[in-house]
């Protein structure tokens, strides 16, 4: 029999108001997160987790600023502030998300090199970060999406999940997004055009 799991993206204190790299509402969205975990039979967290230097940050690059962006080997990679650094605070989930029931947490930006915004592939979109498989093997064929932030790692997440034949549903409820540049309306049009459910 096949069956379905809550994907939660990302849920961190830097990603929160306050955090490193703070999205707007972010922390709004624990209370539905949480109802939706204890709905769920299959949860699976992620959480992005850089190493102290990480090729993502702004200040690894001399002279370069937050939200730049530069180019790497895998293409361009936009530039964030240090956050969710491996072992910080900042790196923690929201104190108040009801996290236990997880059955796997992924943990995704731990390559010094490269970054990761989708639970699926780093950003050369080569690398597995092995999730795929699990599902695959533990027979879970459909995904819900929600956390942070919609249009990067929760949009990335969902475009990856589709091409790889799952059926994709992204609850924007239960989302908040960056929208660095028009980036929340050009990533919910690529989401929309891979056949993911927004809702
Ligand atoms: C994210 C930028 C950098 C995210 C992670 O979770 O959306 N965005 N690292
Ligand atoms: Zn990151």
């Amino acid at each position: 029999m096949s069956s379905s799991a809550l994907i939660v993206i990302d849920v961190q204190n830097d990603f929160c108001p306050g955090g490193a790299l703070a999205v707007a509402g972010g922390d709004e969205i624990v209370p539905l997160v949480n109802e939706m975990i204890g709905a769920h039979e299959h949860v699976v967290l992620t959480q992005d987790w850089h190493t102290a230097g990480h090729s993502s940050f702004a200040s690894t690059h001399p002279g370069k600023s937050p939200f730049e962006s530069i180019q790497m080997r895998y293409g361009p990679q936009t530039l964030w502030p240090d956050h969710c650094v491996q072992g910080s605070n900042g790196a923690e989930f929201h104190p108040k998300m009801a996290w236990t029931k997880a059955e796997l947490v992924v943990r995704k930006g731990f390559r010094q090199e490269i970054d990761s915004y989708s639970a699926f592939f780093e950003n050369d979109h080569k690398t597995p970060t092995g999730l795929a498989g699990y599902l695959r093997e533990r027979k879970i064929k459909a995904l819900t999406l929600v956390g942070l932030a919609t249009d990067y790692c929760v949009a990335y997440s969902a475009l990856d999940a589709a091409k790889k034949g799952f059926d994709v549903t992204v609850r924007l409820d239960a989302c908040r997004a960056i929208d660095l540049g028009g980036s929340l309306a050009a990533m919910t049009e690529r989401m929309r055009d891979a056949g993911v459910s927004l809702s």
